[in-house]
């Protein structure tokens, strides 16, 4: 038996895993035993059983291959058998969700901070997943962030670092370590997903794309399955190569920082789609030539035609979207007469629905897809939807935008962040908001009147959770909405999210600029929230 070191310490404050697990400045998690705290917390509360095996993986980000080393020497010490660890450290984090299924870990430690940007001043975060490869929920975390307040010590073993970089298993303590290869996995799940065949055919026909992995995880990913299986031409996937600093941009796939892409992608050059991912690879952005996808079209988009790829046929059960996402998805399950369902912003609200088998595709404005596949959002598996059906159908991304609208309608949406702002700013503007909500009903902004007016809580259909305070929602007479949150992955300050949407039918304007349909939702937002008084701020840092 391998001696168990046992490593006294203190809690810290604010180690609580926020919509998408603990995120953090580098130089916080540098601090001793602040990683530790964490990770034995989560050991505590997950108490594996004998046999158990972990999955570890992150996005590559500066200071992951540190944290990585430590987690396998404290696994060792918590009574693992096994720790798969992607070769170099890296797992996207729906290439971790899979892995996790697939070799029947018990769960897995995911270390990104996502599409929050990266380096020695920037972020890091660690997430844990559950046995179905999905975030853990509310109650797990919960309990770990419990246990963090009265942590007292961690464990860990004596141990040499491990070779990250030779793929193969090597023996830590008592433990085994594999270290695989951390696209392989995916990129065969893909392969039965989809009609890689119809996409190569289209591919050779003459079907151009670019996919932007913003220097982050995705690229090796993108490359194996884009370029080799695939067949498209050498140079498709730019940026493909995951730097610790992401290149020192926010590898967040938006219009913002993702800029040169959709350039390219309204020029006299554009290739037929462009897309790209996050730092993570887990968000999708989807446009065409000429033609950009919101994110909560593409959701109804991919619902409403998903049965073309092989391995959906017949078997779309139901739609999942989180509440701040727009309602497009809504008329498409109504119209298939399937159900949809309304969440809290978080993939962990999605998992239940898809293990219960009620829902097949979720998604969420903010540049999530995915499907029951796994259980996290999936960025390459929602470019792969989208090529798979622009093959079959053999029509552009702007086509398939025009039908859909001509057949459903067109919710016009946007999403309005103001960035670190002073907390206790935010704070109060939330707290005023929701005071304010009982008087709403029937006031008049401009051209609009108030319907109803609420604080958005979800009971969970499956295990009858309920999670309150989950965003402010608006409604107006005419089916127009705004919805105010504040985010939980931010590490400066706070994040206001101003989230605003409109449905034009299909008789209405269907090719209006969105900017201008939304502009009396904006300024009914303004006066409502008293957006300019509380932040100082009369326009959003980013308008996605
Ligand atoms: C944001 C998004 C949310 C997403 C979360 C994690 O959260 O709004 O939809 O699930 O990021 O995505 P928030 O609390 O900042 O609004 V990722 O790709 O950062 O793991
Ligand atoms: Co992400």
């Amino acid at each position: 038996m391998t001696e168990i070191v046992t490593v006294p310490t203190a809690p810290f404050d604010g180690q609580a895993p926020g919509t998408s697990g603990l995120r953090k400045k580098v130089r916080i998690f540098q601090q001793a035993n602040y990683a530790e705290n964490f990770i034995q917390s989560v050991f505590d509360v997950v108490k594996p059983q004998p046999g158990a095996a972990l999955v570890i993986g992150g996005d590559g980000r500066f200071h992951n291959r540190t944290v990585i080393q430590q987690a396998i020497r404290m696994a060792a010490a918590n009574g693992y058998a096994r720790v798969l660890v992607g070769q170099g450290g890296i797992l996207s984090t729906p290439a971790a969700s899979h892995v996790i299924r697939k070799y029947g870990a018990s769960g897995g430690l995911i270390l990104s901070a996502s599409h929050n940007p990266g380096g020695p001043d920037e972020d890091f975060g660690i997430k844990y997943n559950i046995a179905n490869g999905g975030p853990a929920p509310e109650s797990v975390t919960g309990e770990i962030l419990a246990r963090t307040r009265e942590i007292a010590f961690w464990l860990t073993i004596e141990a040499e670092d491990i070779d990250l970089d030779r793929l193969g298993e090597v023996t830590v303590g008592d433990m085994t370590v594999e270290v695989l290869d951390p696209v392989a996995d995916y990129a065969d799940l893909m392969e039965q997903l989809f009609d890689f065949d119809a996409i190569r055919k289209a591919v050779s026909s003459g079907f151009t794309m670019r996919f932007d992995a913003m220097s982050a995880v995705t690229g090796p990913y993108a490359m194996e399955i884009l370029e080799n299986r695939l067949g498209f031409a050498p140079g498709t996937v730019v940026n493909g190569t995951p730097l610790e600093d992401f290149g020192g941009h926010h590898p967040d796939p938006n219009l913002i920082h993702a800029k040169e892409l959709y350039d390219l992608m309204m020029g006299p050059d554009a290739p037929d789609i462009g897309a790209a991912s996050d730092g993570d690879g887990d968000r999708n952005l989807i446009i065409g030539r000429g033609r950009f996808i919101t994110p909560s079209d593409s959701l109804a988009m991919l619902a409403a035609n998903i049965e073309i790829a092989p391995a959906y046929r017949g078997r779309l059960s139901g739609i999942a979207r989180s509440m701040p996402t727009s309602a497009a998805a809504d008329r498409v399950a109504e119209a298939l007469g399937i159900p949809c369902f309304e969440t809290p912003t978080g993939w962990k609200f999605f998992g239940n629905l898809l293990d219960a088998g009620k829902v097949t595709i979720c998604g969420e404005e903010s540049a999530g897809t995915g499907s029951d596949h796994v259980r996290e959002k999936d960025g390459l598996w929602a470019v792969l939807l989208w090529l798979n059906i622009l093959a079959v159908r053999d029509i552009s991304v702007d086509q398939l935008a025009r039908t859909h609208w001509a057949r459903f309608g067109r919710n016009y949406y946007a999403r309005h962040d103001y960035e670190a702002v002073d907390s206790a700013a935010a704070a109060t503007l939330m707290d005023e908001l929701k005071a304010r909500l009982p008087t709403l009903a029937g006031k008049m902004f401009g051209s609009l009147t108030v319907s109803r007016a609420d604080s958005f809580s979800y009971t969970d259909p499956v295990d009858h959770s309920v999670s309150e305070n989950q965003g402010v929602r608006v409604l107006f007479e005419d089916g127009s909405r705004v919805v105010f949150r504040l985010s939980g992955t931010g590490t400066q300050g706070a994040t206001l999210r101003v989230y605003l949407e409109r449905y034009e039918p299909a008789t209405g304007a269907i090719d209006a600029e969105t900017g201008v349909m939304l502009e009396p939702q904006i300024a009914a937002a303004h006066e409502i929230a008293g957006i300019a008084h509380h932040t100082g701020r009369s326009a959003p840092d980013v308008v996605t």
